[in-house]
């Protein structure tokens, strides 16, 4: 098992290219993502979304307009992909943006945001062809190419990610 409380369920993939159930699975997980979300949070009080989920930490609430706006980012990189050649994706510093004033708001509001984003992203993904796949990004910090592909594994890792660190936080605690 990963013992470190920031990854839960391992670290981020990079895979350069998926097969088809693996594709399937991804599409899956992230179709599932705005409703596991949701659960997630589900009755919990304002001092618990207040709560970090970990030990200097983002709290449970931080975390939900993360991934907000980390799949913002990510609908913005997928049209990227499909519409231009080899762009390079903009970078954004998340922990000054979980800083930001929005990120007190109630969560209600990032997940409504996430159902209809992943309401736009699904069919664009469901819409990719075969050869579309491997189109090219690249992420200039990194100064690496990427395919359409590690998009798909990296943001279906990522709502697992967050979801578990809130779900985590809940079964420690007995909430
Ligand atoms: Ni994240």
């Amino acid at each position: 098992m990963n013992a470190d409380p920031r990854y839960p369920l391992g670290p981020m993939p990079t895979p350069l290219e998926l097969s088809a159930p693996e594709r399937e699975e991804a599409l899956e997980y992230l179709r599932r993502l705005p409703g596991e979300l949701r659960a997630a949070v589900d009755g919990l009080s304002n001092t618990q979304l207040d709560t970090p989920y970990r030990e200097g930490g983002w709290t449970v609430r931080q975390v939900v307009h993360h991934l907000a706006e980390s799949h913002m980012n990510a609908f913005i990189r997928v049209k990227l992909a499909l519409t231009e050649e080899n762009p390079v994706i903009k970078p954004y510093e998340e922990d000054l943006w979980a800083e930001l004033p929005d990120h007190q708001l109630p969560p209600e509001i990032s997940l409504t945001l996430v159902d209809a984003l992943h309401a736009r992203l699904l069919p664009v993904l469901e819409g990719v062809t075969l050869t579309e796949w491997s189109r090219a990004w690249t992420h200039p910090a990194q100064g690496r190419t990427y395919t359409l592909d590690s998009l798909l594994a990296l943001y279906a890792w990522h709502g697992r990610h967050h979801a578990r660190h809130i779900t985590g936080l809940r079964e420690r605690e007995g909430w």
